[in-house]
């Protein structure tokens, strides 16, 4: 009987649907140790293209058990076909991989093996998995096989960082390897027929160790599972079908569930240091040994969800999921950029620019919405550092004025989806009269990274709610760094510099501290706000751009009616509407202009307000006598992060207990495509 059997790895689903980068594919050909793989940057649809063009007929079937595809880009190297997984061994491809995560030990791997003679191809940390393959391969004893699960463990053992690996080898034809630590990775089970238990055994090692790299590669050899691979082994239980019989089956191996679930809804989840193979139809999972607590089975279930349920995870909603991953998101924003040990900071977008953006006459933000938030946010640290001065513009208003713009002018255009068009149109507009034009976006490939001169992505990773919330943190993150950068020659502002610097490095910690007071928060929208008509924001300084977007965020999920003022401004009108019954929440943060606001909260408490209060955690003088809502304490321009958090959340609670659709609320559009 012959059973068949298919191996198909897809990573990275949120590429898959067009977000960034490079594609790539490799199958096995029709002759023995034959493979073809194809890269390409861009869109799928281009790999699709580059498949379709080849001499080689793709459209025909191949009779090839194992292939695998990649479609991210990488934390290390330009996204070209070059740096493109899956990485090789070798040119003869012996051994391929792809990889999800960062290895952080691929300097030291690779230095010691371009002294074994390898030659390294690629600029990611990914490929010295591949070429440490080959040489644990290549230093077994004559006449020894090593199993491809063995191999696996060794390569594992040498790695460091997080990781989440699909292997291949033409030494070992129709077989797969799939390990993890520290990045998801699952394994979904396609089957005709009912499958006779839902679980697969775990199989423990001895735990002999296999040895550094460095020492003689000989230890590797214990035969941990010496069966030569072609052999055909007892076939698990689970994978039998009701009537005991082997059934065809195929595995998915991907790194979320959202990628296979148009395949099957049967997954397995692996945990860190499993090693799954993958051979002659048959799953089996190994570690290296038995430790206390872990399970000795991976049970396979089955997703009841939809698509769009589980890239939501454990989230009721995307942008309750988004507000949560800003710890991630604004570390994604800085990596790689900044290096907190020198304090400095490096934008590779901006590298070739940087003199002429210092010589310019004044720069011009110019954005929509959320993002033109994030330029006012930014706008103080921006003056102060460079000393350039700035404005902000909202593009719609300017281009309404047809706001005279010349060549010494520098126009940064601020779009989380790059495809804004008022945002486009002024960015075409300021191109015409010769201004240098540049791009902050989310968005790598769209309208605005393509045709603006240089620029900076946010790399906040995708944003599905309607409502801006990650992408609002990374944008300032993003403008800040810029402010960072172009001041770096500077002396006068290297301790200001120093103690943002410092600051950035602690933010993570601090916005998931600021995340923690969600209960209370949802507490407060329902046993005060939700009952309300209105709400005034109010604050100065730094605070203003977040008592802005605190009420965006109202508005839009919410549809409470809310307001941003400016405290400076109270007097001249906005007064007028304080009594005891207006809701006011007053963001009073110790920066230099704490006695202002000072000053305006005494002005509302006289009118018979009762103010709830954002402000700092060490500020012990306010909770006494008012609700107060406290965050940790920050360098000024920086704290605009973490009072807009709360707001986040609040807005959220609101708009889920108004029962509005919080991901897409009515009339409005993620990307405002049109003017
Ligand atoms: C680049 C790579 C990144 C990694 C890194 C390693 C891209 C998209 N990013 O990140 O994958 O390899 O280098 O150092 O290749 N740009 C615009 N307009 C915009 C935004 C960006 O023109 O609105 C340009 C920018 O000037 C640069 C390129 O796009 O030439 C990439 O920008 P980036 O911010 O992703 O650059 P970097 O160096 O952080
Ligand atoms: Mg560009």
């Amino acid at each position: 009987m012959t059973v068949q059997v298919g191996v198909i790895i897809v990573f990275d689903i949120l590429s898959t649907r067009d977000w960034r980068g490079k594609r790539s594919i490799a199958i096995d050909g029709d002759k023995e140790g034959e493979v073809h793989m194809l890269k390409q940057v861009g869109k799928v649809a281009a790999l699709r293209k580059k498949i379709n063009e080849q001499p080689l007929d793709f459209s025909k079937e191949f009779v090839s058990h194992t292939s695998m595809a990649h479609t991210r880009w990488a934390t290390h190297g330009q996204p070209s076909e070059r740096n493109s997984h899956p990485h090789r061994s070798d040119p003869n491809n012996e051994f391929l991989v792809v990889h999800n995560g960062i290895i952080t030990n691929y300097k030291e791997l690779r230095a010691v093996l371009e002294k074994k003679g390898y030659v390294f191809e690629s600029d990611t940390d990914t490929e010295c998995i591949a070429k440490l393959a080959k040489y644990l391969y290549d230093s077994q004893k004559a006449g020894r096989t090593l199993s491809f699960t063995s191999l696996a463990k060794a390569i594992a053992k040498e790695l460091e960082g997080a990781f989440a690996i699909i292997l291949k080898s033409k030494h070992y034809p129709n077989e797969v390897i799939a390990t993890r630590r520290g990045s998801p990775l699952l394994i979904g089970v396609k089957t005709a027929k009912k499958l006779k238990v839902d679980f697969v055994d775990v199989e423990f090692g001895t735990g002999e160790a296999t040895d550094k790299l460095a020492e003689d590669a000989d230890n590797l050899l214990t035969p941990v599972d010496p069966v030569h691979p072609k052999v055909h082994r007892t076939q698990s239980r689970a994978f039998l079908s009701d009537d005991g019989m082997p059934q065809p089956i195929e595995y998915f191996l991907a790194s979320d569930p959202s990628a296979v679930v148009e395949h099957t809804k049967r997954v397995l989840y692996l945990e860190d240091d499993d090693v799954a193979h993958i051979s002659e139809g048959d799953l089996h999972i190994h570690r290296l040994r038995r430790e206390d607590g872990m399970s000795a089975i991976r049970s396979i279930q089955t997703l009841e969800m939809e698509l769009a349920e589980i890239m939501k995870g454990s989230f009721d909603h995307f942008m309750q999921k988004e507000i949560y991953e800003q710890p991630e998101s604004v570390v994604n924003t800085m990596r790689g950029r900044v290096n907190f040990d020198d304090h400095t900071v490096t934008l590779g977008g901006l590298k070739q620019y940087l003199a002429t953006i210092r010589r310019c006459r004044r720069i011009v933000f110019v954005a929509c919405g959320t993002s033109y938030h994030s330029c006012l946010a930014t706008r103080a640290i921006f003056e102060e550092l460079t000393e350039i001065p700035v404005s902000v513009e909202l593009a719609s208003d300017f281009l309404d004025r047809r706001c005279p713009i010349f060549r010494d002018d520098v126009c940064v255009f601020v779009s989380q989806s790059g495809e804004t068009a008022d945002t486009i149109l002024a960015l075409r507009y300021c191109l015409e009269r010769g201004a240098l034009v540049v791009g902050v976006t989310n968005t790598v490939g769209s309208s605005i990274s393509r045709e603006t001169h240089c620029g900076v992505h946010i790399n906040a990773g995708p944003e599905i709610g309607v409502a801006s919330t990650k992408a609002y943190t990374s944008q300032y993150i993003a403008l800040l760094l810029m402010a960072l950068q172009l001041s770096e020659d500077r002396i006068s502002m290297a301790e200001r510099r120093k103690s943002i610097i410092d600051d950035l490095h602690e933010l993570p910690r601090y916005i998931k501290e600021t995340l923690a007071m969600d209960s209370e928060l949802l507490k407060l929208a329902k046993d005060v706000l939700h009952k309300e008509k209105s709400l005034l924001i109010m604050g100065r300084g730094y605070q203003n751009a977040t008592c802005l977007e605190g009420a965006l965020k109202i508005k839009e999920v919410s549809y409470m009616h809310s307001e941003g003022i400016l405290a400076g401004e109270l007097k001249h009108g906005p007064l007028a509407l304080i009594d005891e019954n207006m809701p006011v929440i007053l963001i009073m943060t110790k920066d230099s202009l704490y006695p202002k606001v000072q000053s305006a909260l005494q002005q509302v408490t006289a009118r018979k307000g009762h103010p709830i209060i954002i402000c700092n955690k060490d500020d012990t003088s306010l909770a006494s006598q008012y609700h107060t809502i406290q965050v940790p304490h920050v360098v000024d321009c920086l704290q605009g992060i973490l009072t807009v958090i709360p707001l986040q959340l609040l807005s959220y609670h609101l708009a889920v207990l108004n029962g509005v659709d919080v991901d897409f609320p009515r009339n409005l559009a993620k990307s405002v495509t049109v003017e």
